[in-house]
């Protein structure tokens, strides 16, 4: 997969890829990501890209052209299956929302800032429009890399066996059980005799009820 990502503070994406999974993701060949700096496409050589909000207010909006400039470039190159735009009105991101990106074999990612982007782009280009929840955060970057890292860690082959994220919390509805490593005693607290037993199918079904009981106490939406 190749993810393409349009920003206007390129520095705050270097980070959050460069490590872990997503990192050797892109090491295997597996996810091909791309940061790009809006300001490159500014309209003058003051590096202007934003501009006062018509019929007033306060905060800046990005201007339609840098951005139509760098989308018109990537679009000319591949087609994407999705052109993103990361904003705290978009559609909650969830496990299924993921899921179904991670399919696809070219994503387009556009961060917001300050007031946010001119309407008319969103009208022009934006597939889909997501937020992380219901909090405001400064702009779109940290939503982008919390999209990413969710989308890239199912793509085939990314994951080793045992990282499975079949068992992960919330691809099947429910939260994941709790786990524990050596010492299996410690400060007089043990570890769960069933967990020691060596009973494979009694721990399955251990952990099942696990899940159940923390799902049904923590996140009972989550049940229907
Ligand atoms: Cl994606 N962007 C911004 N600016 N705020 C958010 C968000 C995104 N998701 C939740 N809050």
């Amino acid at each position: 997969m190749r993810i393409d990502i349009v920003t206007c503070q390129p520095e705050l994406l270097t980070s959050p890829f460069a490590y872990s999974i997503v990192k050797r993701a892109q090491e295997k060949g597996l996810a091909e990501l791309h940061v790009h700096d809006l300001r490159r496409y500014a309209i003058n050589k003051h590096g202007q890209i934003d501009d006062y909000v018509f019929g007033g207010g306060a905060g800046m909006v990005l201007r339609v052209e840098p951005i139509a400039a760098c989308f018109d470039e990537l679009m000319a190159q591949r087609s994407y299956d999705a052109i993103i735009y990361l904003t705290p009105d978009g559609e909650t991101l969830r496990q299924p929302l993921v899921n179904r990106l991670s399919l696809g074999e070219n994503l387009l990612l556009l961060c917001g800032h300050y007031k946010g982007v001119d309407e008319r782009i969103r009208q022009a280009y934006i597939t889909h429009e997501v937020s992380i929840g219901d909090y405001v955060l400064s702009g779109g970057e940290l939503g982008a890399a919390v999209l990413v890292d969710a989308v890239v860690r199912l793509l085939p082959g990314v994951l080793g066996n045992e990282e499975s994220a079949l068992s992960d919390s919330f691809q099947d509805n429910l939260l994941a059980p709790p786990v524990y490593t050596r010492p299996a005693e410690w400060r007089g607290h043990s570890v769960p005799d069933i967990l020691l037993s060596g009973n494979t199918p009694r721990v399955e079904e251990w952990r099942h009820e696990q899940a159940l009981a923390r799902t049904q106490q923590r996140r009972p939406d989550l049940l229907n």
